[in-house]
């Protein structure tokens, strides 16, 4: 079970989260949905097609994506967050910043997705004493310079020993372990080569015993390992998402909600019996 607010999401059975970035730059939908009507509509039609939860975001986090002002962010998600909390949609907001978060919580937020791991100062308090679940990243450096020359020693050894740390700092903070979920962050700092070892070793992640989420959709290794530009790279995604589920991925964060429920169903089928 994961704990997030008023939610409880058995994950006896993979969840999907969909993706809404109200950005006018996001990398993957070019900042399609920041108009907010669209973006509620957009999100709507997620939970139709089967997204088990919304991940709203206000501040693009692909590589070299300048910083935005709390107000703006703020601005941005709290009334699309407000709306699809009072219509019972499960609601996750993707932000670094505390003072986003607790607006977030206020707004009726079950989940806040950061892709800091709750580093910045007073973030893990704000989370703590709220009811919300928490998804913590991993990222090497911050969106500006992240993809400039990623190293590590062993890039799953590394991920897995910093996602137990921030793990371990939200739990003593007062965080219960029930409203966590790691997530290895792929494309943030890693290169092609980080991101397939973390892929095909993603079960080490998920042998901390904590929920693991895995967000692939459309992401620049599937276009350099494909060629392919940003928008067609729905099959490449679909492919990776049954490889995390197979490694035992209990999230995945999509574009694609409808034809991602679709490619989970026959992986379910095939494990569990149809
Ligand atoms: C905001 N964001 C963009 N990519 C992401 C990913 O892979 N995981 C999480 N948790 N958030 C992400």
């Amino acid at each position: 079970m994961l704990r997030c607010g008023r939610f409880s999401f058995d994950l006896s059975r993979p969840r999907v989260m969909g993706i809404v970035n109200v950005t006018p730059d996001s990398f993957s939908d070019g900042g399609r949905y920041f108009n907010q009507a669209r973006a509620l509509d957009h999100a709507r039609q997620m939970v139709a097609d089967g997204a088990d939860l919304i991940d709203l975001g206000g501040e693009s986090t692909r590589p070299g994506a300048p910083p935005v002002p709390e107000a703006d962010e703020i601005a941005r998600v709290i009334p699309i967050c407000e709306a699809l909390a009072r219509e019972g949609i499960a609601v996750s907001v993707d932000t670094r910043k505390p003072g986003v978060m607790r607006a977030a919580i206020a707004a009726g937020a079950a989940m806040i997705n950061d892709v800091c791991a709750l580093t910045a100062a007073g973030a893990v308090e704000v989370c703590a004493a709220a009811d919300v679940g928490v998804c913590l990243m991993h990222m090497q450096g911050d969106p500006q310079t992240m993809q400039a020359a990623p190293a590590y020693v062993d890039v799953v050894a590394d991920v897995r020993a910093f996602l137990v740390a921030r793990a371990a700092a939200c739990t003593a903070a007062g965080i219960p372990r029930e409203r966590i979920v790691l997530d290895p962050g792929f494309g943030f700092g890693k290169t092609v080569a980080h991101n397939l070892a973390l892929l095909r070793s993603l079960h080490a992640i998920v042998a901390t015993g904590f929920p693991v989420l895995a967000g692939l959709s459309r992401k620049s290794a599937l276009g350099q390992i494909t060629g392919r530009p940003v928008d067609e790279r729905m099959a490449a995604s679909l492919s990776a998402a049954v490889i995390a589920l197979a490694r035992g991925a209990s999230f995945l964060r999509v574009h694609d909600v409808r034809e991602t429920v679709d490619a989970m169903n026959v992986w379910l089928a095939v494990e569990r019996g149809a």
